[in-house]
């Protein structure tokens, strides 16, 4: 049987639909351009970032919610479309009688339209994907403090340095113990460099409120990234990559004071106060308030089960 949209239709028709396939595109822009608009305001917050976490408290973390939120709402858009579309054909289309409808194929514009349109929703996504990495990467030339983060098995060090690189300086360190978590103070407002190594074996740096982590190697990898805290405040810190028996204990915390408060802190730091002592002098709390030294729970009797079979 011969599909009756083979038949030639009248050139009044193709016109029409032609025109039809035109204003579709128009909404297509029209739509890109509105959620453009959309991104800048704050949407995101109504809806409580569409599952994004809502406490990024660096210049980067805003970055990526950004673009979360904006791809949340291009999608949103395409799926309100493609549904609009389908409750529409499922009641405009629906069986009226045994007559087969009318049998569209080869129909160029809508052909050209829905392969187009993907493409340019997927090249709009990876651009602004690839604009949001790069500056999360982003790393400058002359960062206004220098990090050096050493974690080993199962805590960490942080070392503030002179300049960037493994040839750089320490001039004021704080570690970590099993009876103190590591604080480290960093100022807001000012570019941060972390630089990371590590004395054993994998672990990973991680504080959620950066909405970021990155794995610290042992070995030659000096695994480097910068952040610009917005916000002052304490934020627990955590090893991100399972590393052994303590590894979900090997906490610490940062510290984002004010720029003034953060250079009292270092000058405090370099003039041999321990880490405890410069906290107090700036009037902040000499220990974590975040979490706690980590307690191995073990002793003679726990250990070694008493009750149990193992004896
Ligand atoms: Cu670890």
């Amino acid at each position: 049987m011969v599909a009756r949209g083979s038949e030639v239709r009248p050139t009044a028709r193709r016109h029409s639909q032609r025109s039809r396939a035109g204003r579709l595109a128009g909404l297509g822009v029209s739509g890109a351009v509105l959620l453009t608009l959309l991104a800048g305001c704050d949407v995101g917050r109504t809806f409580h970032g569409f599952g994004w976490p809502q406490h990024g408290i660096t210049e980067q973390s805003e970055k990526m919610y950004d673009l979360w939120i904006a791809s949340t709402i291009a999608a949103l858009a395409v799926g309100v479309f493609v549904w609009g579309l389908i409750f529409w054909c499922i009641i405009r289309y629906r069986r009226r009688g045994d007559t087969l409808p009318v049998q569209t194929r080869f129909n160029m514009p809508m052909e050209f339209l829905y392969t187009i349109t993907p493409i340019l929703i997927i090249s709009v996504l990876f651009y602004y994907t690839a604009v949001v990495q790069n500056g999360v990467d982003k790393l400058s030339k002359n960062p206004d403090v220098n990090v050096e983060v050493v974690a080993f098995k199962w805590n960490w060090q942080f070392n503030y340095r002179d300049g960037k690189g493994p040839e750089a300086n320490t001039v004021a360190s704080t570690l970590g113990t099993t009876d103190l978590i590591p604080v480290l103070v960093v100022p807001t407002g000012k570019t941060i460099r972390f630089e990371q190594i590590s004395r054993d074996v994998i672990h990973s740096f991680w504080v959620p409120e950066l909405l970021f982590k990155r794995d610290v190697f042992p070995g030659k990898t000096r695994n480097v990234f910068e952040v610009t805290v917005t916000s002052p405040g304490s934020y627990v810190g955590r090893c991100a990559e399972l590393c052994g028996t303590y590894h979900s204990m090997m906490n610490f915390e940062l510290r984002a004071v004010t720029p003034d408060k953060f250079d009292q802190f270092l000058a405090a730091k370099r003039a041999g106060k321990s880490t405890q002592d410069a906290l107090i002098a700036i009037g902040q709390s000499p220990t974590a308030t975040t979490t706690d030294p980590f307690q191995t729970k073990r002793d003679l009797q726990n250990f070694n089960n008493t009750t149990g079979t193992g004896r």
